[in-house]
């Protein structure tokens, strides 16, 4: 049953909130029930969830453990809430999110299939004009998009497509029925955590199954299970400790990665700790040594560990070889993990295809063709990834002073001052924006410090009548030196393919867009920020 859509009260808020996944509810939550504002969340879909409303491709699962996924503010929703499996899949995070939201009370102030598609600052009145697809206009004091960062699909212009006589499906775009593989011949293009996660789920069923490969990609095991019942239990009692864990550490999540150096023990204990990560699975991998993200030679001795995994795993020697021909330090693209991923290559009815050496050329009526072969297929599969943290905002056709459109402020990529904020588009926030740790952490910890701040920042205007909040220039240039130069401090920008940089679109800027300094760093400045009387930002 879809979510029935309120009717309108009125089309002059105090703020609006664009999205409805983890972000725009907890925003909807902290502005309405902490400050009593009139607050209106705009949706596209007919349901909450976000990301994870869209996301309904097979295998589609959260690679972060379900005890870290979800929101730590209430420790009665924490508690009261339980997880089923280590990792939990779509529909569960998106049962959980109605669960929040109909726990906070929150559907009533939330218009669903409601697409924005224009928000326009007016500076004389100090207020944003949102326009929606079905021509309303809205207006409000603050705007904040909680778009995601992962939310645009980004499908390659292949040329042909429109007349493929199959059917074809982006991963982020998933029909709420699913899709039926029964022998069919697919085609998956893209090896990323999304491809990674389909690919096993959709051999069991379709005849064949071709995944088209461009870069190879590490991967280790997910090592999914049912949740005990002691762990359960665990985790209720411990809720303050996971909490102050995920808050503390570099990466939100509920565990720390080890102060020790690649080079503080003898080559066979570090295989020895290797194969215990591996055994024990899951992004966890990534924690073993501090040193794994900095140092190359070190990131090497896990490279080459999980590079023989496959060779072992993968029994046909040219596929292995090519499943392992990896040209990136581990981890410096979003490390996937997976459910017997390589071991699906041992399957017959599973082919790899290099598409490095032979580009796709073109979708044709019946198939797919590249430089070398022709691919007869009935249904193709794009986990080709999206146009991330720009995208989702670019999309909404944002102008802020002066007309100026988002799109021409960011021409040459995006800036901002803490991912929160832009020069020249005042009370505009961006929850989990570019030059913010976000897609670095994990999100709901890191949605949860950006909707705090913001809650936090509003309450602060409203108590000193204060009617405008704008990022100033030399902040932001400031920022963005700082996103810099906390990427160059990793092996991070050296995955020159990565959507990090913005690499996997055509024509898309190359920068590095997330923060990687760190979470609880992250916060600790943000907190000075605001103690400095919101240091960086111009108030009125
Ligand atoms: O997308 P990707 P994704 N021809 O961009 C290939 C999150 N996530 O959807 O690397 C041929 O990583 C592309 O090749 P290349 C997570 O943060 C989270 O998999 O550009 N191939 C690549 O192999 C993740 O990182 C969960 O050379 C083309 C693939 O498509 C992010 O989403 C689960 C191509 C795209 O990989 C994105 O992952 C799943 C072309 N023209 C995902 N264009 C959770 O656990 C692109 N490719 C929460």
């Amino acid at each position: 049953m879809p979510d029935v859509n309120p009717a309108p009260a009125a089309r002059e808020y105090d703020a609006l909130i664009i999205g409805a996944g983890f972000s725009g509810l907890y925003q909807l939550l902290c502005l309405r029930d902490r400050l009593g504002l009139n607050v209106q969340v705009l949706e596209a879909g007919d349901g909450v969830g976000g990301t994870w409303y869209w996301n309904r491709y097979p295998g589609a699962r959260c690679d972060s453990e379900s005890h870290a996924y979800n929101y730590t503010f209430s420790k009665e929703l924490f508690e009261e809430w339980e997880w089923t499996e280590r990792y939990p899949d779509h529909a569960e995070i998106r049962r959980y999110l109605n669960h929040v939201a109909d726990r906070f009370d929150l559907k009533k102030d939330i218009r669903f299939s409601t697409r924005v598609v224009g928000a326009r600052y007016d500076e004389a009145a100090n207020r944003w004009s949102v326009t929606t697809e079905a021509g309303e206009t809205l207006t409000a004091q603050f705007l904040i998009t909680a778009v995601g960062c992962l939310s645009t699909a980004n499908v390659p212009k292949f040329p042909g497509l429109e007349e493929f006589g199959g059917d074809w499906y982006h991963t982020g775009q998933w029909p709420h029925e699913g899709v039926d593989f029964t022998g069919k011949r697919v085609g998956l293009i893209g090896t990323g955590s999304t491809g990674i996660q389909a690919t096993p789920v959709i051999a069991e069923t379709a005849a064949h199954l071709t995944v088209f490969q461009r870069t190879a990609n590490y991967s280790v095991p997910a090592h999914n299970a049912p949740l005990t019942p002691e762990f359960k239990a665990w985790v209720k009692e411990n809720h303050a400790e996971i909490r102050r864990i995920m808050h503390s550490n570099t990466n939100g999540q509920a565990f720390f990665i080890e102060d020790r150096s690649a080079w503080d023990v003898t080559p066979e204990q570090r295989q020895t700790l290797y194969e215990a990560a591996w055994a024990k699975g899951g992004l966890q991998f990534r924690a073993v040594f501090r040193d794994m993200l900095l140092d190359k030679a070190a990131n090497d001795t896990a490279a080459e560990f999980l590079k023989n995994k496959i060779r072992s795993i993968v029994k046909d020697p040219v596929t292995a070889a090519l499943l392992a021909d990896i040209d990136h330090p581990y981890a410096a693209k979003r490390p996937p993990i997976d459910t017997d991923y390589f071991a699906t290559f041992n399957r017959e009815n599973v082919t790899l295809v290099d598409v490095r050496r032979a580009p796709i050329e073109a979708i044709t009526p019946t198939g797919l063709r590249t430089r070398d072969a022709e691919y007869p297929l009935d249904i193709i599969v794009f986990a080709t990834g999206y146009d991330a943290m720009t995208g989702p905002l670019l999309k909404l056709n944002i102008a802020g002073r002066n007309g100026l459109p988002l799109a021409k402020a960011w021409e040459a990529g995006p800036r901002s001052y803490l991912g929160l904020q832009v020069a020249g588009f005042p009370n505009l926030f961006t929850i989990t924006g570019p030059g913010s740790p976000s897609v670095l952490c994990n999100m709901p910890v890191a949605i949860e410090q950006h909707v705090e701040w913001i809650t936090d920042c509003i309450a602060h205007m409203r108590k000193r009548e204060l009617a405008r909040i704008e990022a100033q220039t030399d902040a932001v240039e400031k920022w963005v030196e700082q996103v810099n130069d906390a990427a160059n401090a990793t092996l991070l920008p050296q995955a020159v393919s990565s959507w990090y940089l913005g690499a996997n679109v055509p024509g898309k800027p190359r920068i590095f867009m997330p923060y990687a300094g760190g979470m609880a760093r992250y916060r600790e400045i943000c907190a000075n920020v605001a103690a400095r009387n919101y240091d960086g930002f111009a108030l009125s």
